[in-house]
């Protein structure tokens, strides 16, 4: 975090008390915005002083100038309506904006006079005729200093000129990094002289994954892809981004995710069998070799890496190695034992220390995924915390330094919302509210450490996404939430942020002709317990909106922000519909169906004694009995999530019952972990005296178990897979159980 302020700083600071923020169309919002009397009128011709203007930032200003706003420019030193001064002894990104007779802006660094420009041309936009600005003191500085977004090109290509409108964007909302993961299974995507095969074998797969890859049996296009950038496009692309003051992190993936390499160049990998670059998606056994020829291979690839990226942060990967290859090679396993290391994770360890060697000896420094904790951090390396932010608490706590990015709250490839007409996505669910809500620095982290959070990061891999339209949509708004996250030291309120996402910037997107969600409009169904069954409720925070919820016999509730219906449990299973509507004006704004299903125990309370994860709470136990099935595939809503070996459950009928069939819903969706039941054992009772046991074996998603029995109290007891097998994603980790609804059947 950027800490050196001084006086100047803090006496803007003061004036924070008598700020109009709600009035500033600026997104990330500016530490301070002071609105004075009067417009400053913008007349055909704009004459600037270029005195203290750095080049890009002149660029930039002509380009606006002239394109986006349609006027003329000159820079001349007299009578100029427009003043730069550089500042020195101020915070890093800091510069301030003065509009009254002219337009003066003072700047810290080159960067902060380009976000300044960024800031006054949102000003600009803000009002309803371009024709004047009006008169305002702003000041502003970066909250972090690393403000990334990450792009995967191995999964999906993307052109050059589809690069460059990323990084346009991006820099229009002062992200400053821009984290290109360019090698995986599914592609080796930059092109390196010394090993051509690369890119003319590793960037071409020939066939590409129809559907979601939980799908069984999966399908395939049989098409043949590619591409890759050549030394040349990727030293243009550094240097486009530089301009616009983002730098670009490459990421070269080792020792996994390396099947493009390897079907490039068998003999680095440890079996040497040939194998073609994969069509899939997930996690494999192909990984590099830990022996010397290996190394050297990947140190003579950075050698022309560290050529087209003056970045000193190189991204070297390091998630997701299956260490199966490693155990059974005879070279790692003479390697361990020479070295005197315990165990595959140590030898990981070791792998990264040499690439961690080679890059700081170059003067640069390691990043890698939090899976480079596992069997000890290398000395110079910085972490990028995906799974959770556990991982870079533990590094930032050895004093390493860390970017956050978990999956939880940054990855773009989530849904956004829980309907059916979202594009297909890996699963996962990030909400805009969620991304908006996220705090980089984890509040169990000592305030001594606070310094090692560089910033954090949104992640977009691209197994599902194919176009640049589905791309946009699922980057944006929730970039928008972001950089308020990452810039914003004067972070505004939910609602207001959504104010000015409609007023100023999805129709400043729309004029980039860039695509956008308006998901986190959508109104909402939920149900929920009460006294006698559940409530569904349907609502929609947006003012003036009107909602009609209807259900399957006829009945219908009306108003505005929230209405509900009730269900009642039934002993008869049944699956009901409601039925949403919304509109403005009289104008349909939004239709949509919820299949609920009704049964005995809707409402009721299962006890739950293992505690779900405070990650995949739903709404507590009553998860299990309010009627709603989880989405598949799964978006992390109506779930509860366990990461356990053994999960307790039980249930008391209020009186005896006789019932026909307990029925079990979980999930099975291994590529994020989650697992179906290894075993699930049922005790029930008529009297809680005498007994009786049934179990389970390799449950299914919907497990019909049959009782036949009067029952009056039963427990459920579900064994989980505690390692998950080899060749899975995360590999060797507890697996999740996920569950939806629990129900009953009755003669
Ligand atoms: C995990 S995040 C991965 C990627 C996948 C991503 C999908 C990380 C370090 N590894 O290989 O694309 O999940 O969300």
């Amino acid at each position: 975090m950027i800490t050196n302020k001084v006086a100047w700083f803090i006496v803007s600071l003061i004036c924070v008390s008598m700020t109009f923020a709600q009035d500033c169309p600026i997104l990330p919002t500016p530490a301070v915005y002071q609105i004075s009397k009067g417009n400053f009128q913008l007349d055909d011709l704009l004459i600037v002083d270029d005195h203290q203007l750095p080049e890009y930032s002149k660029d930039l200003l002509k380009l606006h100038w002239t394109n986006a706003l349609g006027k003329n420019i000159v820079f001349s030193h007299n009578k100029a309506h427009v003043v730069f001064k550089r500042i020195i002894n101020t915070a890093q990104d800091s510069y301030t904006i003065d509009i009254e007779e002219k337009i003066t802006i003072s700047y810290s660094t080159e960067a902060s006079c380009f976000y300044a420009l960024q800031s006054l041309f949102q000003l600009i936009e803000g009002e309803k005729q371009q024709e004047y600005v009006r008169k305002c003191f702003l000041s502003d500085y970066a909250n972090f200093q690393w403000r990334g977004i990450h792009l995967d090109v191995s999964r999906h290509f993307f052109t050059v000129e589809e690069i460059k409108k990323y990084i346009d964007i991006l820099a229009v909302y002062k992200f400053n990094t821009f984290h290109w993961h360019l090698t995986d299974d599914q592609g080796w995507r930059i092109e390196i002289k010394k090993y051509p095969r690369l890119t003319s074998i590793g960037s071409i797969r020939n066939k590409t994954l129809i559907g979601h890859a939980s799908s069984e049996p999966q399908q395939f296009d049989g098409k043949t892809k590619g591409g890759y950038y050549t030394q040349e496009e990727v030293k243009e692309l550094v240097k486009y981004a530089a301009k616009k003051y983002i730098n670009i992190v490459p990421e070269i993936e080792m020792p996994g995710h390396a099947t493009a390499a390897l079907a490039a160049y068998p003999e680095f990998g440890c079996t040497q069998k040939p194998i073609s670059v994969e069509g899939t998606w997930g996690v494999f056994e192909d990984v590099f070799c830990t022996k010397p020829e290996t190394l050297n291979f990947l140190k003579e690839i950075l050698d022309e890496v560290l050529t087209m990226f003056p970045s000193k942060y190189i991204h070297i990967g390091g998630d997701e190695a299956p260490k199966t290859h490693w155990k059974a090679c005879e070279l790692c396993q003479k390697n361990k034992v020479r070295l005197g290391l315990k165990n595959e994770e140590e030898l990981q360890s070791y792998f990264i220390r040499q690439m961690d060697e080679y890059l700081t000896q170059k003067g640069r420094m390691l990043i890698g995924w939090d899976e480079i904790l596992e069997g000890g951090i290398s000395p110079n390396a910085a972490i990028m915390s995906w799974r959770g932010t556990q991982g870079g608490i533990e590094a930032a706590e050895a004093q390493h330094y860390v970017v956050m990015s978990p999956s939880s709250h940054c990855y773009f490839d989530h849904y956004q919302s829980d309907r059916a007409t979202e594009p297909l996505a890996i699963g996962g669910y990030t909400p805009l509210e969620k991304v908006f809500a996220f705090n980089p620095i984890p509040s169990e982290l000592n305030p001594k450490y606070h310094a090692y959070i560089l910033g954090a990061q949104a992640n977009l891999w691209t197994e599902y996404i194919a176009t640049t339209n589905q791309l946009e949509y699922m980057l944006f708004p929730r970039a928008l939430a972001l950089s308020e996250v990452l810039w914003s030291t004067k972070k505004s309120t939910y609602a207001a942020f959504l104010n000015k996402l409609e007023a100023f910037h999805l129709p400043l997107l729309t004029k980039k002709n860039i695509h956008y969600s308006k998901a986190y409009l959508y109104s909402k169904m939920e149900s929920r317990p009460t006294e006698t069954g559940v409530e569904i409720e349907l609502s929609n925070p947006s003012p003036g909106v009107d909602l009609q919820l209807t259900d399957d016999a006829g009945k219908v509730a009306v108003g505005a922000s929230k209405v509900s219906l009730s269900m009642f449990p039934n002993d008869e299973v049944k699956s009901r519909v409601y039925a949403a509507e919304s509109s403005l004006n009289g104008k349909q704004l939004d239709r949509f169906e919820l299949n609920l299903l009704q049964h005995s125990t809707l409402g009721k309370e299962w006890t739950i004694k293992s505690s779900p994860s405070t990650f995949y709470p739903g709404i507590g136990p009553a998860t299990l009995t309010d009627g709603k099935l989880g989405q598949r595939p799964w978006n992390g809503k109506d779930w509860l999530g366990f990461q356990q070996e053994r999960i307790e459950l039980c249930y008391d009928f209020e009186t005896v019952k006789s019932i026909e069939e307990l029925v079990v819903s979980t999930l099975n969706a291994p590529s994020s972990w989650i697992y179906l039941p290894k075993r699930i054992l049922i005790r029930y009772s008529k009297n809680g005296k005498r007994w009786k046991v049934k179990i389970i074996e390799s449950p299914e998603e919907m497990t019909h178990i049959s009782i036949q029995a009067k029952v009056k109290s039963i427990e459920l007891l579900i064994e989980t897979e505690k390692d998950i097998p080899a060749g899975n994603p995360g590999a060797g980790h507890q697996s999740w159980l996920f569950i939806d609804e629990i129900y009953f059947t009755h003669p």
